[in-house]
C-alpha cells in the first residue's frame, strides 16, 4: 500500500512522458541472463544495499561509484542496486551513478507493483528488474514481464517455494527470463541454502536460474552451481564490510 502512494507520488513529479526522454531509451540493454551464462565469469551479481529489514544498516557510508566499480574489478558479473528507500535506504540516482561507472548488466532492486516502475527502471539505466511471485499474481507477474520486455528489460522472477514457482510459471513461464529463489523467508527472515537446492530440480530448463540471499562462501556458491545455478546473487556477505568491493574480491 505504502510503495503505490510512492509511485504515485513520483508519477505525478516524472510523468511518463518526462522519463520517455531519458537518454537510457535509445541504448541497448545488457542480458543478465547471457552475462551468467558465460563461463569465463564468476555468475556473481553483486548487491549495493545500504539497510535491509532484517538487519537494519549494513553499511551507511560506502560510495556507490566506488563500491560498484570495485565489485565490477572484482569479476562481479554483473550488478544488483536497491533503489527501495523505506526499506532499503536506496534510491533511484544510486542505479543511475551504477550505471554511469559500469558496463555490465544491472538488476534494478524494488517492489515493482505497477508499469510505472519499468519505465521508470529503463530510464535510469536499469538492464532488468525482480518481480515477486509473493506480492504478484500470476497474472501480474505475466503482464509486467511482457511489458518489461517491451522496453528490453529482462525479467527475473523470484519465489521461495515449490508452490509459488508452479503457480506462478503456469501462468507466466513465457514472460520472464530467470528465476531467482530467495533462500530468506520475508515473513520470518530465516535464510536456508536448502530454499535453492531443493527446488534446484524443479526449475525450468528454459530460464536463467539464480541463488539469493544468505551465500557467504566460496564453498555455497561451488555447491549452488553443482545443483544447476548460474546466478549468485549476494549483500550483506560483502556490505557488511567498509570496503564491500574487497569482500567480494575475496570470495571471487
Ligand atoms: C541479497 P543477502 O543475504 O546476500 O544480502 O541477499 C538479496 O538476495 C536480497 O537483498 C533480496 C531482496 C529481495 C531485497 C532478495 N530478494 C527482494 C529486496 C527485495
Amino acid at each position: 500500500a505504502h510503495k503505490r502512494q510512492e509511485v504515485a507520488e513520483r508519477r505525478s513529479l516524472v510523468p511518463e512522458k518526462l522519463l520517455e526522454r531519458s537518454q537510457y531509451l535509445d541504448a541497448p540493454t545488457l542480458s543478465l541472463r547471457q552475462y551468467l551464462a558465460r563461463p569465463e565469469l564468476s555468475g556473481i551479481i553483486a548487491e549495493f544495499k545500504r539497510r535491509s529489514p532484517s538487519k537494519g544498516w549494513i553499511n551507511e557510508f560506502a560510495p556507490v561509484e566506488r563500491t560498484t566499480l570495485g565489485y565490477m574489478q572484482a569479476g562481479a558479473a554483473a550488478l544488483s542496486v536497491l533503489t527501495d528507500t523505506e526499506f532499503f535506504g536506496g534510491k533511484n540516482e544510486d542505479l543511475s551513478t551504477a550505471r554511469r561507472f559500469n558496463l555490465c548488466p544491472i538488476l534494478r532492486k524494488d517492489f515493482v507493483i505497477d508499469a510505472y516502475q519499468l519505465l521508470e527502471a529503463r530510464s535510469i539505466g536499469a538492464d532488468a528488474v525482480l518481480l515477486i511471485a509473493g506480492i504478484l499474481t500470476p497474472e501480474e507477474v505475466r503482464d509486467l514481464g511482457r511489458q518489461a520486455r517491451a522496453l528490453d528489460l529482462e525479467v527475473l522472477l523470484e519465489v521461495r517455494d515449490l508452490d509459488e514457482l508452479q503457480r506462478t510459471l503456469d501462468v507466466a513461464l513465457d514472460a520472464v527470463d530467470l528465476v531467482g529463489v530467495n533462500n530468506r523467508d520475508l515473513r520470518d527472515f530465516s535464510v536456508s541454502l536448502d530454499r535453492s537446492l531443493e527446488l534446484a530440480a524443479h526449475l525450468p530448463a528454459s530460464l536463467g536460474r539464480v541463488a539469493e540471499s544468505g551465500l557467504r562462501t566460496a564453498q555455497d556458491i561451488a555447491t549452488l552451481r553443482r545443483a544447476g545455478y548460474q546466478g549468485f546473487l549476494i549483500g550483506e556477505t560483502f556490505m557488511r564490510h567498509g570496503r564491500p568491493e574487497r569482500a567480494c574480491a575475496a570470495l571471487v
